[in-house]
């Protein structure tokens, strides 16, 4: 599993140049202010990272990293996210280990972590408005508070996953955040359907896709580009569970996820659901945007041998994920006392915009398939819980591989289907388990 020359970890990036990793993590103003020394905007953001006011901020050298960000070299703890392991190539791209997973809701302290850009450091929900225009009848501009008053207010939970999940397991390897198998949370999220809003703004009739306008900047600092700004054909849109989203778990969404405002298009590539979104324009093309393409969020519409090239034209835009799941307990590398041969593997499974109908475990790399217990969703677009008890028949090193099987009778493969940008790696999750010598 090899990390690509571009891929930094935190402490690498502020020893090769603490400027900007301070720009990166904690805005520009932080890196401006620190400067001279910490104020303003750039205090007040880096006292949010580190979930705290800073006494002697003053003191504090430039580029120094903040030891609460450095507690491994590879690893750190964010203000309100917890056990996260951060991957960054970027400002901050954490996933999830997967025993951290094993919740029905995943708590807003262990969702992931997906950043293109630098995100925006003082956000203000009472002054925040979200402007509706292009193909509509009605442009509008609404705060959070008319959206709360004007539409309904669900909440749902729903599947949130990065269309790169999984990309380190891609041989050769394919560039970008080398995520394992952790860029995936299944949140509730309170907000008014996309669907509804569109309506109210009159969808014209030549409206065929959104485009998503986010607070974030991009990593050059340039205004005129986008970090990320991406889009969904209107049937995607008008999808009941695709939600402009004001709560995560029923409380503000934490700052790294969006806060005070984002749309959630469960099922798709997670770079469809805009965080700190602040515009949704109707067009009557499909979306040219930041990050629409060439090959971004796109893989070949026919197979490919692992590291083929493959021409831009034969890429098309990923709409729904794959069938997948994961083992969530027992955390791999268990060990089983050997008088108790039994144990109680359970996990989530999801589909994208499908559901899961089926979920197997195997003991035997596979010689043998259980069936496993398969709950229903709560709603369309949320993970589905499973379980299964496990027999051992003695001491040694085992594997456990889930397998789930979607509505349309589709698996989990074994094998990585490659691609050249490493995206819906869908392969069977294993754990190890050690039954005790
Ligand atoms: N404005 C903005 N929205 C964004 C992104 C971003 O960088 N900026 N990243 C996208 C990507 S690629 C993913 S996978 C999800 C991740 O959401 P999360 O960070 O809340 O887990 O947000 C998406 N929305
Ligand atoms: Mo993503």
């Amino acid at each position: 599993m090899g990390r690509t020359p571009k891929e930094r970890g935190i402490c690498e990036l502020y020893q090769t140049d603490p400027e900007r990793a301070d720009a990166l993590i904690f805005g520009r103003k932080a890196h401006a202010d620190r400067r001279g020394f910490l104020r303003g905007a750039g205090l007040a953001a880096m006292s949010a990272v580190v979930g705290a006011a800073i006494p002697f901020h003053r003191n504090m050298p430039a580029g120094l990293i903040p030891a609460a960000l450095a507690e491994e070299t590879s690893e750190f703890t964010i203000a309100g996210k917890e056990g996260l392991r951060v991957l960054n190539d970027r400002p901050v791209n954490a996933e999830t280990p997967a025993h951290l997973l094993d919740d029905d809701i995943t708590p807003v302290t262990r969702h992931f972590i997906r950043n293109n850009g630098i995100p925006p450091s003082d956000i203000d929900p009472e002054k925040w408005t979200l402007t509706i225009d292009g193909f509509v009848d009605n442009p509008m501009e609404l705060s959070i508070a008319d959206l709360r008053e004007r539409f309904d207010v669900v909440t749902l939970a729903l599947q949130l996953e990065c269309g790169g999940n999984g990309r380190a397991a891609f041989n050769p390897p394919a560039s970008g955040n080398q995520w394992t198998v952790g860029a995936i949370g299944n949140s509730e999220w309170t907000g008014v359907r996309l669907r509804d809003v569109l309506k109210a703004a009159g969808v014209k009739p030549e409206a065929v896709f959104t485009a998503h306008d986010g607070a974030d900047q991009h990593l050059s600092g340039n205004p005129e580009k986008d970090a990320v700004s991406r889009g969904m054909p209107m049937w995607k849109a008008m999808n009941p569970e695709t939600l402009i989203a004001f709560e995560q778990n029923g409380r503000s969404i934490h700052h790294m996820n969006g806060a005070p405002l984002r749309l959630v298009a469960p099922g798709w590539p997670g770079s469809t659901s805009q965080k700190w979104l602040t515009g949704i324009r109707l067009r009557d093309q499909v979306h040219d945007g930041q990050k629409m393409g060439p090959r971004s969020y796109r893989t070949p519409r026919y197979p490919v041998a692992p590291g083929e090239k493959v021409p831009d034209s034969a890429f098309q835009i990923i709409e729904s994920m794959p069938v997948k799941s994961l083992i969530t307990y027992p955390k791999s590398g268990y060990t089983l006392p050997v008088d108790h041969r039994t144990v109680e593997v359970r996990g989530h499974a999801w589909a994208g915009d499908e559901h899961v109908t089926e979920m197997h475990v195997t003991t035997d790399f596979g010689r043998t398939w259980q069936k496993a217990e398969l709950e229903d969703p709560p709603n369309p677009h949320a993970w589905q819980r499973w379980r299964a008890r496990l027999q051992f028949p003695t001491k040694g090193y085992y594997e456990v591989w889930a397998r789930a099987t979607d509505n349309k009778g589709r698996m989990q493969p074994f094998t990585v289907n490659w691609n050249p940008k490493g995206y819906l790696n869908n392969s069977m999750h294993r754990i190890a388990i050690r039954v005790e010598v």
